[in-house]
């Protein structure tokens, strides 16, 4: 560790917010990590994009010499304002990491790997693909990827090659709440004026762990200025501690809140009529279908007591238009259970009863900036390619509505098994360990002809591979422009490199453009990223030196509240889908049960539920050694239990539990509170990495995704991860 400049005594988390949690208060602070003694004077200063999670927080990276010396957030950057989380600061250390790959690597046998060149990687590579195609065509290929930031350059190899077959996670993230918004507003994901609502509704979505930056920031603000919020979630969650009132709800039930509320404001004529009359379609559809959901109905079901969840309909309408239910991510509104879709539905739908689009302090449609093109000469178009995907997205007798480039990746290990899919690439994702059943997915995957793996270290999935052609670590690299990391603004920034890669890596985007060459499809990508970046500014006039000097340039032209615009079928906020409708699909938010319940009768049966820490994203960070010396100073991986379960099952606080179902086990200590759901455990998502290779991390907790069925939801095909019932025990001594 003495090679990086990072001291252990430097350590100190710096976080977006204070320690103010229960639960968080001992593992985040708001001091800065940078300590007043260091002198300044040889410190050089790179701006650039942190890569630690999805938010793109833009960062000024000081190095001293060759090494990396600490970070500050850039204040204009719309996301993160100027802020860093723990895992921003953690992983500036990772670049130093022992078990980081150094060059190219063929694996030679089970976990044996062979260091080679680029050049024998490429050729190797290129040979297999060219026999794979010839066999099997080329849609027996996928790609699955994080699908942001170089991921439309990769999306494009894949075409280039004659495959519609590109993956991401969005089946194990976000789906149905991309899709519910989409079919209700015209748009995946609106965004919040959060700093000027006057109330607010977090439900299953934990910001201050799940970060986001911006709006914690934000939140605060709202808060000073006499805003009101509430956290609905099984568990007091991190953000549950600076809420103004917390809601336990049973897992899985909150669409039945969603529909009372709605219920409430419509018969009690609560709602903003203006916005209904001018803006909506489906209105007298929704009040009919809604009718029946009395608070009481909703009670059974949510446990929520009747007069809670009407006062949450008045205190809602009360601030309408300046109020709003948040959009949601992964939590509640995610890939988690079998009446997800109908959920986001129905949030949206409530949403829209308060009238709040486009308006201050409710939510908004996020400026978008459209980035120049190379000239077609450098940049042919790719063939055009069916609007179906090997997994049945896109198709109109799967997943209709699941979008082509986002698939379901955890179809991939059966479509292997079957034979349709033969060879694959990975990039910037692990499936083995963020996928559900990991036995199934090694099964499968093992069953691939040819898998590429784009990793820095030997991740589970990059351990299975027949190649690993390492990316440089993000502070190394040139990455494409950036525009999504900008709020309410127009904004881009650029990820650069700030050292010199310390080994033999590359940018992902030099691979791509070699790698193309050897499988005959170099004519689609003809040009440096150097070019490709620049003609990406051309319409704002700014040279990617400028960029790179700043790292973030505001374009002007910031959202303003005004009539909204809804680029749905319709052209209106759609109470009644048309989209689902012409699916013969329910088209008006309705109750639907999940999938699966826990057995009341049986004292062991829960169901189990996941969620981020703060400090940790997804499996990825557990290797940091700073990161996971927070968890171990702390305790983070236990597993909540309520007190009176855990007494039935003789279970104590810190005693070892054993969790079981169908799928896997496992064993945890208990964390025995009562800001946990009777009905549920809860499990931190960010441990059980099972590689070997991961010497920090390895065999260090356990995962959710060891005990979930692979499940396909009938309308989206996404995973359903809540969706899991377990046996708990207390572990004989
Ligand atoms: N630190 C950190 N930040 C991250 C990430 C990370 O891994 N680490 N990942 C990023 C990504 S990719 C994502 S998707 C987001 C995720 O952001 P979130 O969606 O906010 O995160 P989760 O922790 O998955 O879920 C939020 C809450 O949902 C609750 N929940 C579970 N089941 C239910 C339910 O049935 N009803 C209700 N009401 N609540 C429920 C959980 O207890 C949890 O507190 O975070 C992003 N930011
Ligand atoms: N166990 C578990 N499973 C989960 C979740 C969880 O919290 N825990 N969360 C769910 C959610 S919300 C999501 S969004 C998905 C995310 O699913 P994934 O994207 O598969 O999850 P990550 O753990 O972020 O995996 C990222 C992979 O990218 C690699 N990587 C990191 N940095 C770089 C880099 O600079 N270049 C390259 N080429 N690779 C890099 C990491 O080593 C890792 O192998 O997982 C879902 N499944
Ligand atoms: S939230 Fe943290 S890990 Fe994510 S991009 Fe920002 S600083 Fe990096
Ligand atoms: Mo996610």
């Amino acid at each position: 560790m003495d090679n990086s400049g990072i001291t252990r005594r430097k350590f100190i988390i710096g976080s977006a917010i204070g320690g103010a949690s229960l639960v968080a208060s001992n593992y985040l602070n708001l001091e800065s990590w940078a300590t007043t003694e260091e002198s300044t004077q040889d410190l050089k200063v790179t701006p650039t994009l942190c890569d630690g999670c999805g938010n793109w927080c833009a960062i000024k990276v000081y190095t001293r010499g060759k090494r990396i010396w600490k970070a500050e957030g850039i204040p204009i950057a719309g996301n993160n304002l100027g802020r860093i989380c723990a895992k921003g600061h953690g992983l500036l250390h990772e670049v130093y990491n022992k078990d980081r790959i150094k060059s190219p690597l063929k694996r030679t046998g089970p976990n044996k790997f062979e260091p080679i060149s680029w050049e024998q990687a490429y050729r190797e590579i290129g040979q297999r693909v060219q026999e794979i195609k010839k066999e099997h065509g080329p849609e027996s290929f996928f790609w699955l990827q994080f699908p942001e930031g170089n991921a439309g350059l990769c999306s494009r190899f894949m075409n280039a090659l004659g495959s519609p077959n590109v993956f991401s996670h969005a089946t194990t993230c976000f789906l149905p709440r991309n899709i519910g918004w989409w079919l209700t507003i015209g748009s995946a994901k609106p965004e919040h004026d959060l700093e000027h609502t006057r109330f607010a509704i977090f439900l299953g979505r934990n910001i201050a762990a799940g970060l986001r930056l911006r709006a914690l920031s934000d939140l605060s603000k709202a808060k000073d200025r006499g805003a009101r919020f509430v956290v609905v979630d099984p568990r007091f969650s991190e953000l549950a501690s600076f809420a103004h009132q917390y809601v336990q709800i049973r897992p899985g039930t909150d669409l039945a809140l969603m529909l009372a509320i709605a219920n409430t404001l419509i018969a009690e004529k609560l709602y903003q009529k203006d916005f209904v009359d001018k803006y909506s379609q489906g209105f007298d559809e929704l009040a009919q279908k809604v009718k029946g959901y009395t608070t009481e109905w909703a009670e059974q079901k949510t446990g929520i007591p009747r007069g809670v969840i009407g006062k949450l309909a008045h205190d809602l309408a009360e601030s309408a238009p300046q109020a709003f239910i948040h959009r949601g991510y992964h939590g509640a509104l995610g890939t988690q259970y079998k009446n997800s879709l109908q959920l986001v539905r129905a949030v949206a739908c409530v949403n829209g009863l308060l009238g709040n689009f486009n308006q201050r302090g409710g939510m908004f449609f996020h400026p978008e900036v459209k980035l120049g093109r190379l000239d077609p000469q450098k940049f042919p178009k790719t063939p055009e390619l069916g609007d179906s995907m090997v997994d049945g997205s896109g198709a109109s007798d799967r997943y209709p509505i699941t979008p082509v480039g986002l698939g379901l990746s955890q179809a991939i290990p059966e479509l292997a098994l079957e034979g349709k899919l033969k060879a694959g690439f990975v990039y910037h994702n692990n499936p083995l360990r963020t996928c559900p059943n990991p036995a199934r997915v090694i099964e499968g995957y093992r069953k691939l002809d040819l898998l590429v793996s784009f990793d820095y270290i030997l991740s589970e999935t990059a351990s299975l591979a027949h190649y690993i052609l390492p990316e440089s670590y993000y502070l190394e690299r040139d990455d494409v422009v950036h525009t999504n990391h900008c709020f309410n603004s127009k904004q881009v920034a650029i990820r650069q490199a700030v050292i010199e890669p310390l080994y033999d890596t590359k940018p992902m985007v030099v691979i791509l453009i070699e790698l193309a060459k050897s499988l005959g499809i170099g004519n689609y990508f003809n040009f440096t990223l150097e070019e490709y970046n620049q003609a990406a500014l051309a319409p704002f006039g700014i040279t990617l030196e400028r960029l790179k000097q700043e790292g973030v340039i505001d374009l002007g032209g910031k959202w303003e509240p005004g009539p909204p615009q809804f680029k749905t079928p319709s052209g209106k906020f759609e109470f009644v889908s048309s989209t689902l409708q012409d699916l013969n699909l329910p088209a008006v938010p309705e109750w639907e049960e999940p999938l699966v319940v826990p057995d009341q009768s049986d004292i062991h049966s829960f169901r189990l539920i996941h969620g981020k820490q703060a400090h940790h994203t997804h499996a990825k960070t557990i290797n940091q050694e700073y990161l996971k010396e927070i968890s171990l100073l702390n305790d983070m991986t236990r597993v909540w239990i309520h007190p009176e379960r855990a007494k039935a099952l003789g279970i104590k606080d810190g005693d070892c539990m054993t969790i079981s179902n169908s799928v896997g086990k496992g064993r945890a200590r208990a964390l025995v509170t009562d800001g946990i759901h009777r009905d549920c455990v809860f499990l931190p998502s960010s441990y059980g990495v099972y590689s070997r290779n991961l010497r920090t991390a390895f065999g260090f907790g356990i995962s959710y995704n060891d005990f979930l069925p692979t499940y396909f939801d009938p309308v989206l095909g996404h995973c359903m991860s809540n969706e899991i019932i377990v046996r708990v025990e207390k572990t004989p001594a």
